[in-house]
């Protein structure tokens, strides 16, 4: 249901992870993981290429294209089914705990038989793995970590994963004859960064042919209810899809009742009940005569509580009722007011497109200008030099104003060192437009340390934009311990913008953070970090949680104009 370049990309990746466990060739597992990535990261939708046009994907020869033929017509690739048989059920179990990877779930297998999350959490706490080679103390955290994140993130699923999904179905159930409206609700309306499970809301007055049509929907898997109001499912991927069709008289009633939070709703009701009136999925209603009052728009709704129509994004009773009430709500910031990315990649380091194609696409995006911000040489699998730097930069001001007009960065993404230094001297540095500064390893340093790092990189008067602030992500991998009041304290006073990284497994810094981060007077960048052209379109996932964190487009430098914005990259001037 996913496009199937992502669905291939997950099945090469599960392949080399499957070779390099069971000791295959370990320069075979990497190439099919640069394909899996390519695959992943190709602008074309794979179902629609033929055996010539797969081949142009960059890393893809003839077995790989093969295999993805095989894939398109059957489903499965075969060589990935009999792999995964030669592995224990138990070992795929472990190799799923974030942090610990393939090569180690072997390793407890085979040393100590584990085969299971229970069986490894008795060996812990037994300290059994110390004798391990290549396991510590240190890791006997990490995965007790990793453990931890995996049972909290349960099923929850990406918010990009349900999105597609949803959008899907929306489409499909719209086009079916008496469709009054059909639309997303609950959390994934709300835009969190993990959805529980997908509401649709159909307004039609017979409901059975959009059941129906759910229930025949090629990738569901299961019919988990059925009935004349709600029915749910549940997809080939594990996903509950709950429908409901309304009347179209209480659409507005549903919508508001169905996107939630539950705290806000309470709250909603709670002002219903104080003005004499109740209010329910099917309307608001007088509350001595049952008289409905109204339940057509979300609009009416609010408005007759006293309320101005509350974004879904402000809906989890965060302060949302009360500002509300005073007419204090803010103007959230929305995709349109983006004029651009200001940190992004291209092929010269990690990124998988050529920098012409990345800076085309930006430019069909309708931005006014696009920074370009390869990683700097202390990521040294990158291999960046000054002599490559300066040559790119060369390419980009040949660039600019060539795409509508686009006005073009040259940027770079800095590595936060253990100390908080970074790549390149004050004067290298001084040449760019912009630099993004960000951790990219020793997570695991004190939180002292951490905080000086993050506080020291911020002091440095050439970054202006701390990049994926916390490093979490998202059911994987933990944000790094630090004072982040204390880094937020010195983005104000230093004027460096705080990142909020749009990519959906990211969204760094996340809604709660941004918050607090607000209160402290922080400038805020909200980028993409794409590494292809098809992550451009993340920036949409950025601004939800944007919004979710209350913030205007005054909030955020890259909505502003040019002029404006290099003065704040570059205030001397
Ligand atoms: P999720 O699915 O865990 O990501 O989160 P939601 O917010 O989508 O929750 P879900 O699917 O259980 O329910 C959808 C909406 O329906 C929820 O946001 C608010 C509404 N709702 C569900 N149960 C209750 C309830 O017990 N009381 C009230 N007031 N509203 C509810
Ligand atoms: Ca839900
Ligand atoms: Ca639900
Ligand atoms: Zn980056």
């Amino acid at each position: 249901m996913a496009r199937a370049n992502d669905e291939i990309e997950a099945l090469l990746q599960e392949y080399a992870d499957l070779i390099a466990i069971t000791g295959g060739d370990a320069f075979r597992a990497r190439s099919y993981e640069k394909a899996a990535r390519a695959i992943g990261g190709h602008p074309t939708d794979v179902s629609t290429l033929d055996a010539k046009g797969l081949r142009e994907i960059p890393n893809v020869g003839k077995s790989i294209a093969d295999k993805i033929t095989e894939y398109l017509t059957s489903g499965q690739i075969s060589v990935v089914e009999e792999r995964r048989q030669s592995i224990p059920a138990g070992v795929r179990e472990l190799m799923a705990i974030p942090m610990l990877g393939p090569k180690k779930a072997l390793v407890l297998y085979e040393e100590l038989g584990i085969s299971s999350v229970d069986q490894l959490l008795d060996a812990i706490h037994e300290e059994r793995l110390r004798d391990l080679k290549g396991f510590g103390e240190k890791t006997e955290e990490n995965l007790l970590h990793g453990i931890a994140l995996m049972q909290k993130a349960g099923s929850r699923i990406l918010l990009n994963a349900a999105m597609d999904s949803a959008e899907q179905i929306v489409a499909e159930l719209s086009r079916i004859k008496g469709c009054e409206g059909c639309t997303y609700a609950g959390s994934l309306r709300r835009m969190r960064e993990t959805i529980g499970d997908i509401d649709i809301l159909v307004a039609a007055d017979d409901s059975a042919p959009f059941m129906a049509a759910l229930e025949a929907l090629p990738y569901t898997a299961e019919v988990i209810a059925h009935g004349r109001k709600k029915t749910s499912i549940r997809t080939t991927k594990g996903l509950q899809v709950d429908l409901r069709v309304l009347p179209p008289d209480s659409w507005g009633a549903g919508l508001q009742y169905f996107t939630g939070s539950t705290a806000h709703n309470i709250r909603t009701r709670e002002i219903a009940v104080r003005l004499g009136l109740k209010l329910s999925e099917y309307g608001l209603f007088d509350a001595e005569s049952g008289e409905r009052i109204t339940s057509a728009t979300e609009e009416e709704i609010y408005e007759r509580l006293g309320l101005p129509w509350i974004p879904p994004t402000l809906r989890e009773d965060r302060g949302e009722i009360a500002a509300g009430l005073r007419g204090e709500l803010p103007d959230l910031v929305t995709e349109d007011d983006i004029r651009g990315d200001l940190h992004t990649h291209t092929d010269l380091t990690d990124g998988l497109a050529p920098l012409e194609e990345m800076i085309a696409q930006a430019a069909a995006r309708g931005y006014s200008y696009y920074a370009v911000t390869d990683h700097a040489p202390d990521l040294a699998m990158q291999r960046m030099t000054k002599e490559k730097m300066l040559a790119q930069r060369e390419r980009v001001r040949a660039l600019d104003r060539k795409h509508r007009g686009m006005r073009l960065l040259h940027g770079t993404e800095l590595n936060i060192g253990p100390e908080g230094e970074v790549d390149w001297p004050g004067d290298f540095l001084a040449d760019f437009d912009i630099c993004v500064a960000s951790v990219h390893s020793h997570f695991n340093q004190s939180r002292h340390a951490l905080t000086g790092r993050l506080v020291r990189a911020c002091e440095n008067p050439y970054v202006s934009v701390i990049g994926h602030p916390t490093t979490r992500k998202i059911g994987k991998r933990p944000g790094i311990d630090a004072d982040f009041d204390a880094v937020f304290e010195a983005c104000a006073r230093t004027g460096t913008a705080l990142e909020i990284n749009a990519h959906p497994e990211r969204l760094d810094l996340g809604d709660e953070d941004i918050l607090r981060a607000k209160r402290h007077g922080v400038k805020f960048a909200v980028n993409s970090d794409a590494h292809s052209t098809t992550h451009l379109p993340y920036m949409r996932y950025g601004v939800a949680t944007a919004q979710r964190g209350w913030l205007t487009k005054d909030d955020i430098i890259n909505t502003w104009t040019l002029t404006k914005l290099k003065r704040f990259l570059r205030p001397g001037n």
